[in-house]
């Protein structure tokens, strides 16, 4: 038997705006109602930022707060908060979220700095040990987000350190402008790095998010969707949520001969607890 695909729902992010898509969830209550559509098509992980209002993101630990609450009261799944925020914002700033009562199940560890666009998204080793430090002191478990090779091979560097444990869950994040590039000889190479026993996830960003969910599944990893990464469901035409591209991914890893994971197959297969 396969192991059950995790599918993650990346439902807001810090840098698609409502001009891209008006379909793109804003305040708490919006939030928990778009996860909630999410757990429905299969999503067993939600990838989470917040905004303000007038939709700037933000790493405020009350709006995560309220978030959070909000998703808990509509689903049981897993609250993944995001610890990267948006490029330019303080370390202090971003680690707002592992301040939540009670702390977040998971939060995203990025692994390495990178040109992001044409902004560079900053995250030196000292930060990166920070954050884990602090992740680990409140039993927070942690996503390696690794946008290219080099992050892969500081997250090992890392465990020599005993700064993180493995074996680890992996994030290859796919087609950043200024990372590694979304195709099948790149994924390839990057799983072929990973320590034995460590489980990946694989998150293409734009129009390489169906095929690269797709092709994880099929490689035994788990995958990412949701309007943070992309927001068309097909060529020219705009999903309706998130829900919609976590439907097509559970389609695609049935397809695949993978069971779509619950929350609770998605707690043991990522050891938490
Ligand atoms: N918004 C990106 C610069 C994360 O959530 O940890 C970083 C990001 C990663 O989205
Ligand atoms: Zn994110």
């Amino acid at each position: 038997m396969s192991t059950p695909a995790i599918l993650t729902a990346a439902i807001c992010g810090a840098e698609t705006t409502r001009l891209m898509t008006p379909h793109l969830p804003i305040t708490a209550d919006e939030l928990g109602e778009e996860a909630a559509r999410c757990r429905e098509a299969g999503a067993s992980v939600i990838h989470l930022h917040v905004r303000r209002d007038d939709g700037t993101p933000t790493q405020d630990r009350a709006l995560f707060q309220k978030a959070i609450d909000a998703i808990r009261r509509r689903c049981d799944v897993l609250v993944q908060t995001s610890t990267g925020g948006a490029v330019g914002m303080s370390a202090d700033e971003r680690a707002q979220p592992l301040e939540c009562t009670p702390p977040p199940e998971m939060a995203t560890l990025n692994a390495g700095s990178l040109n992001f666009g044409d902004d560079v998204f900053l995250n030196p080793f000292p930060l990166v040990r920070e954050f884990a430090r602090r992740m680990r002191e409140k039993g927070i478990a942690y996503e390696l987000e690794c946008y290219d090779v080099g992050h892969v091979e500081a997250c090992l560097r890392l465990a020599q350190e005993g700064v993180i444990a493995l074996p680890a869950h992996f994030d290859f994040v796919l087609g950043v402008r200024g990372g590694i590039q979304a195709s099948e000889e790149n994924l390839r190479f990057l799983i072929g790095k990973l320590p034995a026993g460590c489980t990946f996830n694989v998150a293409g960003i734009g129009r390489a998010q169906l095929a690269m969910a797709e092709l994880a599944l099929k490689l035994g990893g788990h995958a990412r969707c949701g309007l943070e990464d992309n927001v068309y469901l097909s060529k020219g035409v705009l999903a309706k949520g998130s829900f919609e591209l976590v439907g097509k991914v559970a389609e695609l890893a049935r397809a695949a001969g993978r069971e779509v994971a619950t929350p609770a197959q998605a707690r043991q297969i990522l050891r938490l607890g």
